[in-house]
């Protein structure tokens, strides 16, 4: 399989929390190299921006208003089969039915805050990481 780029947050709960290195170093013994990485407090409308699929959904407030409440750190991830890797590695939405291991299970509360995004395609990842990143950056 050759190397991939996906795009990952530690979200505002777990560096609220002080967890974004416990995190960061569980990524780094997964095997991911770290290609771009920057700490960021979104406002409301820049996690609108970036959560614009979800603008029907009737957690969309609540999402947002959680994603601007502090800051997070996004980054780009590389490795082989890299968007597939870091979803196995966050574990499922939900915290409680999460494996143990997993990020979200260990490090998130609730469905709303589970410490953790990741890019659930490629056309997704492309969106992502240009959101946040320039080309020159990565
Ligand atoms: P994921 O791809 O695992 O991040 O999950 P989704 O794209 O389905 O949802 C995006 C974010 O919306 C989740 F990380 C948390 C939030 N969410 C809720 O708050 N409630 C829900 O019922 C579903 C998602």
């Amino acid at each position: 399989m050759s190397t991939e780029k996906t795009f990952a947050i530690i979200k505002p709960d777990a560096v609220k929390a002080g967890k974004a290195g416990q995190i960061l170093a569980r990524i780094e013994a997964a095997g991911f190299t770290v290609r771009g990485m920057r700490l960021t407090h979104l406002s409301k409308r820049e996690a609108e921006g970036f959560y614009a699929v979800h603008r029907e959904r009737p957690f969309f407030g609540e999402l947002t208003t959680f994603m601007s409440s502090g800051p997070c750190v996004v980054m780009c991830l590389e490795a082989p089969d890299a968007i597939r890797k870091w979803r196995d590695t966050m574990g499922p939405t939900d915290p409680a039915k999460a494996a143990p291991g997993t990020l979200r299970r260990d490090f998130g509360t609730s469905i709303g805050n589970n410490a953790t995004h990741g890019s659930d395609a490629p056309e997704t990842a492309a969106f992502e990481l240009s959101y946040f990143f320039r080309g020159m950056e990565l």
